[in-house]
């Protein structure tokens, strides 16, 4: 893959949806990542935060959680976001997906611009970094070609309990199966989707834990349509049209200010996230 995307790259996303894989940590630096997330484990257990570290890793990590807004700001993936989305980017969310190894956990097909609040906007992507292998063994993502091309369509809760989702949300159409591709993945490689595209991913029955790191990008175009405000991380570029409040990253796990402005945002998205 090359830097920034050629226009065959980048014509190829536009078709298909999705982008993969590409090489933007070397192996080193996604196992130096991978270590730092497992070193929080070890020090932050049950009950020594106010909500559990899963719950933080899930939902808006790159508030609190340093390595994670790190992540988001790499150059190499702000470089290949920028050849799809323009000069100015901002983050509006950073979540771990976390498959430990020989369990049932899975994601059911979903577009992700149903619960974002985001419209139906092309001003948005994921980057999902992998942590460690993502396989078909280990339950890597499957998407569809061009199903980003279809409108936002009716899903479905079904709050499934081996479901990652947080409502085991699920798209109301049958998914045929073999027209997926496996986005097979190695550590420091990423993958790209459009939040319209239909992807799904299934159990981890490997020994090792599936580890990803999703990313979702927006430009400052975009806008909170259901929540009365929201926030973003501006990391490349300007914001000259303010739709967001913009914030710094994290300077240590958890610290108090951090913590203040991960409730804030929360409180004001929950009108949209539930
Ligand atoms: O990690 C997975 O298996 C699913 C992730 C996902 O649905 C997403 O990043 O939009």
């Amino acid at each position: 893959m090359s830097f920034p995307l050629s226009p065959a790259q980048v014509a190829q996303y536009r078709r298909d949806g999705f982008l993969f894989p590409v090489d933007v940590l070397p192996r080193e630096e996604a196992a130096n990542y991978r270590a730092e997330m497992e070193s929080l484990e070890q020090r932050y257990g049950a009950g020594s935060l106010p909500q559990p570290l899963s719950r933080f890793f899930r939902v808006n990590g790159h508030v609190v959680i340093p390595f994670m807004s790190r992540i988001a700001r790499t150059s190499k993936i702000l470089d290949v976001v920028q050849s799809l989305l323009g000069p100015n980017l901002l983050v509006w969310s950073c979540e771990l997906f976390i498959k430990e190894p020989g369990t049932r956990k899975i994601v059911s097909w979903h577009q992700d611009l149903t619960y974002w609040g985001l419209g139906e906007t092309d001003e948005q992507m994921t980057a999902w970094v992998a942590l460690s292998p993502a396989t078909v063994e280990s339950g890597c993502m499957r998407f569809v070609a061009g199903s980003h091309h279809q409108p936002l369509l009716p899903h479905r809760e079904t709050f499934h309990k081996d479901n990652l989702l947080s409502r085991g949300q699920e798209i109301e159409v049958e998914v045929e199966e073999s027209t997926a591709s496996n986005i097979v993945l190695q550590p420091g490689q990423m993958s790209l989707h459009h939040g319209r595209m239909f992807h799904s991913s299934g159990p981890n029955l490997s020994q090792d834990r599936r580890i990803g790191v999703a990313i979702r990008y927006v430009t400052p175009g975009v806008r909170q349509t259901v929540a009365e405000r929201d926030y973003a991380m501006l990391v490349r570029g300007c914001d000259p049209d303010r739709n967001w409040i913009n914030f710094a990253p994290p300077e240590e796990p958890f610290g108090t200010d951090s913590m203040a402005l991960y409730d804030r945002i929360l409180a004001d998205q929950s009108a949209v996230l539930g």
